[in-house]
């Protein structure tokens, strides 16, 4: 059956309110998948990792048993994406920003302050525009099944408290190796340096950097505090995760393996943003709790911030083409979230 077709029945079986994944014994074969991710075990990814394993082992009658790895144990994301589209891995969550060298319209989801509140996260990356940049991946060797929330990203590091512009000047940052993050804290004054997130925690502890940006949940699980002094609350961007297959592999999946699988990722899928959010509305106090010194930054500080990224924001439409870029704001509007 042509692929169009199976993801046209896929869809139209996931739209349905009647479709329930029943797996029929010879449509579900035993099967090993390989899930990996960069994070620890215990955080809000390494906690969905293991529902989504417990919901396809589930609904297929234990036939599909989904191992997952933590703590970047099968490579970082890049690594893990090459064996995705190599066919010698079969699953994995990683953030969309670092599939941008595969899939250059997932930089859309890297604009500075492109969303100000989870719900409208939601509304764009669930709706057809989501959709339409998760779907680019095929061409590249992999599928795109749902997204998760990484989060609103947060400052740290050990120089000073960041109150204003300024005060970026000779910070060593590290940043996700993404051409839209290098250049939107270059444009801060920081000196921005691109490492893989695997290596984040030694270059903190080893000073090879000063700080870094994350969502509250990461700084908590990985524990940041541990080599991070200062917390600076910017939500500079939202981060999504997305979780993906080996397109190689998924198209040998019967559709009801399909089903199973996209049915499960969904439901890991809204457990992931109601646990992010639960922690993140703690890990706050947590944070300080642990030494941490936090400070906001004002309203007027913040608008000089975004003012300076401006040209980070038309590195996106440069990169992404503006009908897409105008598209992801037309359904932003439309959210009306
Ligand atoms: O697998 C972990 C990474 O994908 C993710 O946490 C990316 O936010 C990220 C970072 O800072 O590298």
């Amino acid at each position: 059956m042509k692929r169009p077709l199976i993801a046209a029945l896929t869809a139209a079986m996931l739209c349905s309110p009647l479709f329930a994944v029943t797996a029929h014994a010879d449509d579900v074969r035993s099967r090993m998948i390989r899930f990996g991710y960069g994070l620890n075990e215990n955080s809000n990814q390494g906690r969905a990792a293991k529902l989504f394993a417990e919901e396809v082992a589930k609904a297929s009658e234990g036939k599909l048993k989904m191992r997952t790895y933590a703590a970047a144990s099968l490579g970082s994301d890049d690594q893990m994406q090459s064996a995705l589209i190599g066919g010698a891995q079969e699953m994995m969550v990683g953030s969309t920003a670092t599939l941008v060298g595969i899939t250059k319209e997932m930089a859309v989801w890297d604009t500075p302050f492109l969303f100000t509140r989870e719900q409208q996260a939601d509304a764009v990356l669930d709706g057809p525009v989501g959709r339409k940049v998760m779907d680019k991946l095929e061409e590249k060797g992999l599928v795109g099944l749902v997204y998760w929330e990484n989060g609103f990203r947060n400052l740290t590091n050990n120089a000073r408290p960041i109150t204003k512009l300024e005060d970026f000047s000779g910070i060593k940052l590290r940043v996700m190796p993404n051409p839209v993050f290098l250049e939107t804290f270059k444009l801060m004054g920081a000196n921005a340096v691109p490492l893989p997130f695997s290596e984040l925690f030694t270059a903190l502890e080893t000073r090879a950097v000063d700080g870094q940006e994350n969502p509250y949940n990461t700084i908590l699980s990985s524990k940041f505090y541990e080599v991070q002094k200062y917390l600076t609350v910017t939500n500079h961007v939202y981060s999504p995760w997305i979780v993906t297959a080996s397109k190689r592999w998924w198209d040998g999946l019967s559709q009801t393996e399909q089903g199973i699988i996209l049915e499960a990722a969904k439901k890991a899928r809204d457990f992931e943003r109601q646990d992010t959010r639960a922690e993140a509305a703690q890990a706050l106090a947590a944070l300080k709790a642990n030494g941490m010194q936090v400070n906001e930054i004002s309203p007027a500080e913040v608008e000089r911030m975004r003012e300076q990224a401006k040209p980070a924001i038309q590195q996106v439409v440069d990169t992404v083409g503006q009908p897409l870029f105008d598209e992801v704001q037309a359904a932003l509007e439309a959210s009306g979230s």
